[in-house]
């Protein structure tokens, strides 16, 4: 094993509170802070980040204050481990332990210029594009009889804050995998402001700028193995340290109040559009990755690296990607889609990263819709197969039927349609695309159910022309 150790190579006394970090969990750590490391490294500058969290977390923040934010980040492939220090970090923030206003008062100061989001799909408090105005949680924060519990509460706190003592505009960048996740968020914050001030809705319109994001580099939740990983390399322990794989990707749009942080020099592209590279990652990585949550775990695997080692899944994976999810994409400019899902499942192949697969099955109704609702759409007007989709929707139902619960913002609801007397009819009236056409889903549906999930997937590939 291979270990290479790399110090913090800039000045961070410099750095002052010019970006808040909300949602600052594990893709937080390595891969935005990556960037500006690296951005930091070659130009210098004084970004400094505040990293907060809202509802759990509140001892994850206090631990990365305890070692004066410094943490490392572990890039693990193969035989090789590299550790780099993070020394992006100027303090955390958590309302439970900070006091309701300490957010807003930081959105408000004029040093701060960029609010990055990792606040996951639910985060966001949307339904079809707009603020969900039937949310309970959004509702108790229109009502404002406490303080604000959703992102989207706090933002638009501190953005009156901001416009009442005169501040400019900022920037709100998601980092979360919806696709045109920058007009979500408009969508999200204008659409409580309205409820709220229609002025400061308006000058928020004038003021903040939304890009969207396409982001990409597999960081599972830490493990035991992974802190063993990390202590073996460092010699020592680092609690609040992060493993992930080598690969990283970050396109933003060109889209910015004042000079963006150096993350293009960190190594992130500026686009005019990002939607092109985002429905190709949404589709072909995060489409496969939940065909295989769910079908790998009815196969009896935990980790996405388990299941890469299954032929006939390797097989449907790479069908599903190239036959199904591939033709309904607008390619970016000069990308190699066979190229780029044969990288994919290299990506997948790696056993250092441990991905169990009951994680990327979580929220699953939040990630449907973008990685495979829409390609069946698109697929079902072309009069295309989408065979492989279907069989993945059933894998789910026949997951939600059978497994051991998984964390859903619906899961109650989920699980009583998927155990009552018509599953397939009952998960989808619940959460599917009104229009879809359940036939294939509930074919795949009972060829699992009788002939189990290997046999039902072989069915799939007998099916395919060679
Ligand atoms: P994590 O569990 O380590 O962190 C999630 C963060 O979201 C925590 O800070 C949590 O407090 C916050 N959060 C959860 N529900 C929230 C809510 N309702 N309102 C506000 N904040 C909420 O997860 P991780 O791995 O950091 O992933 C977070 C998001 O980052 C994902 O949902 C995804 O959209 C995006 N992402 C993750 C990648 C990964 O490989 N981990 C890769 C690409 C994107
Ligand atoms: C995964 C993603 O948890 C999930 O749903 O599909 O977090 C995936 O690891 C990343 O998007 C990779 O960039």
């Amino acid at each position: 094993m291979t270990h290479t150790l790399i110090p913090v190579p800039y000045d961070t006394k410099v750095l002052r509170p010019r970006i808040l970090h909300i949602g600052f969990g594990a893709f937080a750590r390595a891969h935005p802070m990556v960037y500006l490391h690296h951005g930091l490294e070659k130009v210098g500058g004084d970004w400094g980040v505040v990293a907060a969290r809202l509802n759990s977390g509140v001892e994850a923040l206090t631990a990365l204050d305890k070692a004066d934010g410094r943490y490392h980040v572990a890039e693990a492939d193969g035989e090789t481990t590299c550790l780099r220090e993070i020394g992006v970090l100027i303090k955390t923030l958590h309302p439970a332990r900070d006091g309701a206003t300490a957010l807003p008062n930081l959105i408000a100061s004029p040093d701060l210029s960029l609010i990055l989001l990792t606040i996951t799909e639910k985060g966001y408090c949307t339904s079809g594009g707009k603020l969900d105005l039937s949310n309970p949680c959004i509702q108790a924060d229109l009502r404002r009889d406490a303080a604000p519990q959703t992102a989207i509460a706090v933002i638009v706190a501190g953005l009156a804050q901001r416009r009442t003592a005169g501040g400019d505009g900022l920037t709100i960048l998601s980092c979360d995998n919806q696709p045109e996740n920058g007009a979500l968020t408009r969508a999200a914050v204008l659409g409580f402001a309205r409820e709220t001030d229609s002025e400061l809705a308006e000058w928020i319109e004038a003021s903040v700028c939304f890009p969207s994001s396409m982001v990409d580099r597999i960081v599972p939740a830490m493990s035991v193995q992974g802190h063993a990983l990390v202590s073996e390399g460092l010699g020592r322990e680092d609690s609040n340290a992060i493993l992930c794989e080598p690969f990283r990707q970050w396109v933003i749009e060109d889209s910015f109040v004042g000079t963006p942080p150096p993350f293009t020099e960190g190594g992130a592209m500026l686009v005019p559009d990002v939607r092109p590279f985002e429905e190709m990652k949404l589709r072909m990585l995060n489409g496969a990755h939940t065909m295989l949550a769910w079908v790998g775990q009815l196969m009896g695997y935990e980790t996405v690296s388990d299941c890469m080692g299954d032929a006939t899944l390797r097989r449907a994976t790479r069908q599903l990607m190239l036959s199904e999810q591939a033709p309904t994409l607008t390619l970016p400019k000069g990308a190699d889609i066979a190229h780029y899902a044969d990288d994919l499942l290299v990506r997948f192949e790696n056993t250092r990263l441990k991905h169990r697969l009951a994680q990327i099955a979580m929220d699953s109704s939040q990630k449907m819709p973008q990685r495979l609702f829409a390609p069946i759409a698109d697929n079902i007007d072309a009069e295309r197969d989408w065979s492989m989709e279907a069989l993945a929707v059933a894998a789910w139902i026949v997951g939600l039927r059978n497994l051991d619960p998984i964390a859903d913002p619906h899961q109650e609801a989920l699980r009583e349609a998927a155990r009552g007397s018509d599953p397939v009819a009952a998960v989808l009236d619940l959460v599917g695309p009104g229009e879809l056409d359940s036939g294939p889903i509930r074919a795949a549906y009972e060829r699992i159910s009788n002939h189990g999930m290997l046999r039902a997937l072989e069915h799939n590939l007998e099916e395919m022309p060679a």
